[in-house]
C-alpha cells in the first residue's frame, strides 16, 4: 500500500506536464535580469495580485523577511499574530538579519481585530521601539487553514493604515484563501502594500515564491535578496514551473478543501480527537489526539502508510494536496481508526 503523505502541501510533485514546460524554459542570468521566464512570471504575478511589482525568491521564508526588511529598520517592531508562522516558524530572521522586533498579538483565530491592531501599536515614548509595520496571514496555518474573511481583513489593514504602518501579507496559501472566500486574490493582495506567496505549496511548484508589492519596495527586496544570497541565475526552469502552477494548479485547490473537509468530518467523529470543524475551510486539519502523546501518534500512523506532522506541543496536522485522492483520505481515515482503536 503508498504512503499518503499528509504532512504538509510543500510536499507535492511537478506534474509530467509542468516538468516538460521546466524543460521548455527559456533561460538567462537573473541578477542581471535577463531570465525572460522569470521576468514573465514576476509580471504575471504582479499583475494577478494587482501589485507593480514582483520578485521571486526562494521561499516563503525568504519572501517575508524581505517584506518585513523592506517596511521596518533596526531598533523598530513590526506587528504579527502570536501564532503567525512568521513569528514562529521563521527562525527569528527578522531579529537576526534586520535587528526587527516582533511584538506578538494573541487572537482567537489568527484574525486581528482593528481594536487589537491599534492597542498593539506603541505610543510615541522614548522607551519604546517605533513600531513600523504589521504582517497578516492568510490562510492562517497554525490556527487551521483559516481564511479571513475579506471584510475583516480590510478593516485589520485599514487601521494599520490610518496610523501610518506598512501591511505585509503572509499569503503562502493565498490562492487557497481566495478559493475559500470566493474573492479575487487582487481583493485580498489589496489589503497589504507587500504579499508573499508561495508557488511550492498547493500549486506544487518544486520550489520558489513570490513577493509582490509597489516597485521600490521590490527594488529594495532585490538587494537585500542578493545580500541573502538568493541572487540566482539561470532559474528560468523554476520560473515556467511557476508560470504552470498559476495558470493550471489554481482552480484544482478547490478538490483539495473538500477533501480536507471529508477528513475533517471523518477525524471529528472519531472517539478521542478535539477538532474544530469551523476552522476546516481549506486544505490543513488541525486537531488533537486525548489518548496518546502527538509524537506516538504520528509514529503509530505512519506504521500504517499514513504521515501526518506534530506542529506545536499538543497539535497534529494533516494536509491535503495534489496527489492526494478522496481514496488517500478514506485510507487515513481508517488508518487513524486504528490506531485510536489499539490506544
Ligand atoms: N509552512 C510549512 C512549515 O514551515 C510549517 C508547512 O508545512 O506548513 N508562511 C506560512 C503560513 C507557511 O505555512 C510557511 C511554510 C511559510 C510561510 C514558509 O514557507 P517556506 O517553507 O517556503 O519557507
Amino acid at each position: 500500500m503508498p504512503t499518503v503523505d499528509l504532512r504538509s502541501d510543500t510536499v507535492t510533485m511537478p506534474s509530467p506536464e509542468m516538468r516538460r514546460a521546466m524543460a521548455d524554459a527559456e533561460l538567462g542570468d537573473d541578477v542581471w535580469g535577463e531570465d525572460p521566464t522569470i521576468n514573465r512570471l514576476q509580471e504575471v504575478a504582479a499583475e494577478r495580485l494587482g501589485k507593480e511589482a514582483a520578485l521571486f525568491v526562494s521561499s516563503g521564508t525568504m519572501g517575508n523577511l524581505l517584506g518585513i526588511l523592506v517596511s521596518a529598520r533596526s531598533g523598530q517592531e513590526i506587528i504579527a499574530d502570536a501564532d503567525s508562522h512568521t513569528f514562529l516558524s521563521e527562525t527569528g530572521g527578522a531579529a537576526a538579519l534586520g535587528g526587527i522586533q516582533i511584538m506578538p498579538v494573541r487572537t482567537a483565530a489568527g484574525i486581528m481585530t482593528a481594536e487589537q491592531v491599534a492597542e498593539a501599536i506603541r505610543v510615541d515614548d522614548v522607551h519604546h521601539p517605533r513600531t513600523a509595520a504589521i504582517a497578516f496571514e492568510d490562510t492562517h496555518n497554525y490556527h487551521g487553514g483559516i481564511a479571513w474573511p475579506l471584510e475583516a481583513l480590510r478593516a485589520a489593514s485599514a487601521e494599520a493604515h490610518r496610523n501610518g504602518l506598512s501591511v505585509h501579507l503572509d499569503g503562502a496559501r493565498l490562492f487557497n484563501a481566495a478559493v475559500a472566500t470566493g474573492s479575487d486574490v487582487r481583493e485580498i493582495a489589496a489589503c497589504a502594500d507587500t504579499v508573499t506567496f508561495c508557488l511550492s505549496k498547493g500549486l506544487a511548484a518544486p520550489v520558489g515564491s513570490v513577493l509582490a508589492g509597489p516597485e521600490e519596495k521590490i527594488a529594495e527586496a532585490r538587494r537585500w535578496r542578493k545580500m541573502l544570497g538568493g541572487g540566482m541565475r539561470e532559474i528560468g526552469m523554476l520560473g515556467a514551473a511557476g508560470l504552470f502552477a498559476l495558470e493550471n494548479m489554481v482552480d484544482r485547490l478547490a478538490e483539495d478543501h473538500a477533501n480536507a473537509r471529508t477528513l475533517a468530518e471523518g477525524l471529528a467523529e472519531m472517539e478521542g480527537i478535539t477538532l474544530d470543524l469551523s476552522r476546516v475551510q481549506t486544505n490543513l486539519v488541525v486537531f488533537e489526539v486525548d489518548r496518546m502523546a502527538p509524537a506516538a501518534f504520528v509514529a503509530e500512523c505512519e506504521k500504517r502508510g499514513v504521515k501526518g506532522a506534530q506542529i506545536s506541543r499538543r497539535q497534529l496536522r494533516f494536509v491535503t494536496h495534489y496527489g492526494v485522492t478522496a481514496a488517500d483520505v478514506q485510507q487515513a481515515l481508517k488508518a487513524v481508526g486504528e490506531v485510536l482503536g489499539a490506544a
